[in-house]
């Protein structure tokens, strides 16, 4: 009976959130947050930041550096592809008026770490980057209401992922600066423990 109940407390501890970074890769300009990784980049994206006052603290954002990089995984749970977007990435993008600050980056995802496959982007209209809306500061697992920029597995014909890798665009895009993490949420997840990946079609 024991044993059991402790199972059950395990599985009941999976989040959405991105768990662990097992590399990361800072390019010239890093430094800002640095003291506080990995944390600062791991759970939910920062409760006080809204739209026109967006997270500009250290515990909370993480400076990748121009080309610079950084891979985050899930742990105690999957990102599945369920209907609409599936996982979501929270930058430090702010609105000014009409206009929006954005720092954008590259998005790759991968189901053992060393195969990566990198979501399509378009250099003019900053579809498929990461760093390009703003968070709301509204439920982070709902994407309709969460803001930040939404990926959809089925866009690249994959059924899951563990791992998410995402690279700062340098000069490869017309954008404001050095992308800031905040956070990397799964929308659409299973447990890893109660997870059979030969259930699912790759
Ligand atoms: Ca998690
Ligand atoms: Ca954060
Ligand atoms: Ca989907």
């Amino acid at each position: 009976m024991t044993s059991i109940l402790i199972f059950l407390l395990f599985i009941s501890t999976a989040d959405p959130w991105a768990d662990d970074s097992p590399g990361v890769s800072y390019g010239e300009g890093a430094g800002f947050g640095q003291g506080f990784y990995p944390e600062n980049i791991l759970g939910p994206p920062d409760p006080n930041a809204t739209s026109t006052y967006p997270s500009s603290s250290e515990s909370e954002l993480l400076t990748l550096g121009k080309y610079g990089w950084i891979v985050l995984e899930f742990v105690d749970n999957i990102v599945i592809d369920g209907d609409g977007p599936d996982f979501s990435v929270f930058e430090n993008v702010f609105q000014f008026g009409s206009s929006y600050f954005r720092e954008c980056a590259f998005v790759e995802v991968s189901q053992d770490g060393i195969s990566w496959v990198m979501f399509p982007w378009d250099s003019q209209t900053l579809e498929g980057l990461a760093g390009v809306w703003p968070t709301t500061g509204d439920d982070p697992t709902n994407p309709a209401v969460s803001g930040g920029d939404q990926f959809d597995l089925s866009d690249i014909d994959l059924s899951w992922i563990k791992y998410v890798r995402l690279t700062d665009c340098g000069d490869d895009v017309q954008d404001g600066g050095l992308f800031d993490l905040d956070a990397v949420v799964a929308v659409n997840w299973q447990e890893a423990e109660v997870f059979n990946q030969n259930d699912l079609v790759c």
